[in-house]
């Protein structure tokens, strides 16, 4: 049995994160789906809040959601996890996953960090640009799942023009 791990901040889960989890899904036994702390980053969502929305867009069998407020290395280590699933969106991406990746290896020899690239219709797509069009009023439909895209909404916006 090959557990991978899908980590990730998840604030919020778009449909770029989905696809990736999906993708991962297919290819491991078992996929943990993981809300971390990025140090460069500050949530708008709390990890609770942001678990709970990624148990209401993801059902897949082989998919469970957690949350872990440490390194991935030792939570890796902690799950048996082999592999440590990403998705790569552009060039700008991988100089900061590719780091990532080494510093993980570092730490955990054992782990394998798998870039999965991303589908093109969402290679424009992360979670700070769903804040940044429902805070200004715009349609997310197209970027977030359905189940989650009021909640979202109600949290970011303001009204006006
Ligand atoms: N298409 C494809 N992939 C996408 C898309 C998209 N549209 N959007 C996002 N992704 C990918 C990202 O590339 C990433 O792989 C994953 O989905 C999650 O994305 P985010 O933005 O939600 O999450 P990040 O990048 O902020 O997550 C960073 C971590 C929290 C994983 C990282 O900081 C971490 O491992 N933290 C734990 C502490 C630790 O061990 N740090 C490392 C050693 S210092």
């Amino acid at each position: 049995m090959i557990t991978a791990i899908c980590p990730g901040s998840f604030d919020p889960v778009t449909l770029g994160h989905i696809d990736i989890v999906t993708r991962a899904a297919s290819m491991f036994d078992r996929v943990i789906v993981t809300v971390m702390a990025n140090f460069n980053k500050k949530p708008a969502f709390s990890a609770q809040e942001r678990m709970d929305m990624l148990r209401r867009t993801i059902h897949l069998p082989n998919v469970e959601v957690d949350c872990y407020d440490g390194l991935l290395a030792d939570y890796a280590r902690e799950k048996g996890a082999k592999a440590v699933v990403k998705g790569l969106r552009a060039v700008s991406d991988f100089e900061y996953e590719f780091q990532m990746a080494l510093t993980n290896k570092r730490m955990n020899p054992e782990l394998e960090t798998v870039f999965l690239t991303t589908r093109s219709e969402y290679m424009f797509l992360s979670s700070s640009i769903v804040k940044q069009v429902a805070t200004l009023g715009g349609d997310i439909s197209g970027f977030v799942p359905p189940s989650i895209m009021e909640e979202i909404q109600s949290r970011f916006y303001r009204g006006g023009r």
